[in-house]
């Protein structure tokens, strides 16, 4: 998977680096491009936001550097583009999963008050959100996202890592995990995890997964 990112602020992208995305980026697992919209910017200051029509507080990205900058990265419209931004589709599991069978995705992070509609209107795949809540920039978000989405490259994940038992996997929230040591300020671990016994551990497992769904997102169980 190629990644290409198109942002005011490439040097927030540092995270990516590092960790298990780090290493997969080191194994060419996939490739991540971050491009500055500002080197784009014909404007003789490099000026890439502007007051906004018919009034109001902030900035608003102009169309002109972030156009060329798409159409100059993506010239044959070979990527899946989206912008970030609080009015987009809110992100699940379901839709990490679909962006995770794209080719190449491209990434436009907006700042200020946001971008010029006409771009969105003329140059944009896909509106996406985290959550409802607001950030400064779109580029905590696209982070967000393609941390989850490389979660689903192939050779991404080890074996202790893979996506198979986790939270969503059967659309219930995971059961609680304990490790050593056996009581931990006076804290035990449950007795059948002890036991040996694979089948009424699997068993507690679900029952737990139920218990915590049911309790805190009953949502999913419908
Ligand atoms: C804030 C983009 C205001 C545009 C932002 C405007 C965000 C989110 C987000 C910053 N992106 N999910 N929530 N972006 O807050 O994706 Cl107008």
């Amino acid at each position: 998977m190629k990644i290409e990112v198109l942002t005011l602020f490439p040097e927030m992208f540092e995270p990516l680096n590092v960790g298990i995305l780090g290493k997969a980026r080191q194994n060419g697992l996939f490739e991540l491009n971050l491009t500055n919209i500002r080197d784009y910017s014909l404007d003789k200051h490099k000026k890439v936001d502007d007051t906004p029509f018919g009034g109001g507080a902030g900035m608003v990205m102009t169309p002109q550097p972030l156009h060329d900058a798409i159409n100059g990265v993506d010239k044959d419209h070979k990527c899946y583009r989206i912008y970030l931004s609080p009015k987009g589709e809110t992100l699940s599991q379901r839709l990490v999963k679909e962006l995770a069978t794209k080719e190449n995705i491209m990434f436009v992070c907006g700042n200020y008050e946001g971008i010029d509609q006409r771009i969105i209107d003329l140059d944009i795949d896909k509106e996406l959100s985290i959550g409802d809540y607001v950030l400064t920039g779109g580029e905590m978000a696209a982070m967000v996202t393609i941390n989850a989405v490389a979660r689903y490259i192939d050779g991404v994940l080890g074996n202790s890592e893979s996506t198979n038992e986790e939270s969503f996997s059967d659309g219930l929230l995971e059961y609680p995990q304990y490790t050593h040591p056996q009581v931990f300020e006076g804290l035990e671990v449950p007795e059948v995890l002890l036991s040996g016994n694979h089948q009424n551990i699997a068993k507690w497992r679900k029952e737990k997964q139920l218990e915590i769904t049911k309790e805190r997102r009953p949502d999913l169980l419908k």
